[in-house]
């Protein structure tokens, strides 16, 4: 155990990224993946469609079936409907079992996919977005590197996305970030796979190759070719027998994937594109009054983000998640970009009062979001320039 632990901290010691002043913590890395993700979100604002098969297309026009799957419900998987085939097939295989087929709302699941990734910022440490619906999460500070405390910690963000989105996801928890996304796979869906630093290697050992995040069909089939089936074969290999096959760079990767010693540490998200804050509200209600007043921190928050980044922006949003979980938004596009705070509250109010006429139902939670951000790049490049 010891050496194990041994090793992560000296890997972890220069690489650490979002941990600095504490280097001799184990890293606690996780990755977090929402279950049938579009599928999930139609099912949230739709619950009658739970039980049935849900499935989401991308329909491309030429005919009224044409067109493939975006990506279907467990229940629709069950009869082999998945990702990426014709819609047409997907209906002959759910034919008879009421399936329900539902165009892709790519925008809609961009704004909640936003506001998830904004409401995990605010859970861990360092939150690096890898996709619509996956990040890596850095959690060793706030953990102290402690792996109780880290599966206390993977419960609580599950809590919050059923309680905040009503959505599962499913969680991976390890001293890196192959061991932490071959754990949240592990996981679905729904699960948390908590992978302890001292039984990493026993832990991947018995697993097949294609387990590892990096390794496809290809990789797979040419490690078989050497005789390397399982992670734990492949950990036993010499470093030159797998870099003559693979490349320095590859073949080292494959190494350190196999012991769970990958070193890449989480960075936090890309220069943001806008800032948003939202909240519960005490009581379910549509007065924009009263929704604006519970936003006021929110939108100071917005403001010093704005100030401390050097960006203005040209559009304000307000969101609404109903009582019955659906998201209602409305925006509003500046001419110019302005960067004050009576810009924000002032639109967000008038937003509010529309959105509250036509919404139907009370707000359960709500939230402001500012995009169109400008003044990025200029300064950017002129950091870096002078830097
Ligand atoms: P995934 O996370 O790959 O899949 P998923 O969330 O639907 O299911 P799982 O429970 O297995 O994680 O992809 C996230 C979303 O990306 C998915 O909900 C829809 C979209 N997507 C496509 O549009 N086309 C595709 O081929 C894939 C794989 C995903
Ligand atoms: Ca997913």
């Amino acid at each position: 155990m010891d050496e194990i632990q041994d090793r992560t901290c000296r890997l972890q010691n220069p690489l650490n990224g979002g941990h600095q002043g504490t280097p001799f913590l184990p890293r606690v890395i996780g990755h977090i993946d929402l279950d049938y993700f579009y599928a999930q979100v139609e099912e949230v604002e739709n619950p009658s469609l739970k039980g049935r098969p849900v499935v989401v297309c991308v329909f491309s026009g030429r005919t009224e079936d044409s067109g493939v799957v975006s990506t279907a419900n467990y229940k629709a998987r069950e009869f082999g409907v998945h990702s990426g085939m014709p819609i047409i097939q997907a209906k002959k295989r759910l034919e008879g079992r009421d399936p329900k087929m539902i165009r892709m709302d790519h925008e809609k699941y961009e704004v909640i996919s936003n506001r998830i990734m904004e409401e995990l910022g605010q859970m861990v440490d360092v939150l690096e977005p890898t996709g619509i619906d996956e990040a890596f999460f850095d959690i060793t500070n706030s953990t102290a590197g402690d792996y109780s405390q880290a599966r206390r910690m993977g419960e609580s963000i599950k809590s919050a996305m059923i309680k905040n989105e009503g959505l599962t996801c499913s969680i991976g928890i390890g001293r890196s970030k192959v061991v932490a996304k071959l754990g949240s796979d592990m996981a679905k869906p729904g699960g948390l796979a908590v992978i302890v630093p001292e039984t990493t290697e026993p832990f991947l050992a018995p697993l097949d190759t294609s387990k590892l995040y990096g390794v496809g069909p290809k990789t797979t089939s040419a490690l078989e070719e050497m005789g390397i089936r399982t992670i734990g074969e492949l950990a036993k290999t010499s470093p030159p027998e797998l870099e003559s096959r693979f490349g320095r760079k590859f073949g080292g990767y494959l190494l350190e994937a196999a012991t769970g010693t990958d070193a890449d540490p989480v960075v936090a998200g890309l220069e943001p594109t806008q800032f948003s804050r939202i909240v519960t509200l005490r009581r379910d209600t549509r007065d924009p009054k009263e929704v604006i007043g519970q936003l006021s921190e929110g939108t100071q928050s917005i403001l010093t983000k704005l100030t401390s980044s050097g960006k203005s922006f040209k559009t304000v949003t307000v969101i609404a998640i109903l009582t019955d979980l659906s998201t209602k938004t409305k925006s509003k596009t500046f001419e110019t970009a302005v960067s004050d705070l009576t810009s924000i509250r002032e639109t967000a109010a008038a937003l509010f009062d529309e959105l509250s006429r036509t919404a139907g139902k009370e707000f359960r939670r709500a939230g402001v979001r500012v995009s169109g951000l400008e003044g990025v790049e200029d300064q950017t490049s002129l950091s870096e320039f002078l830097r």
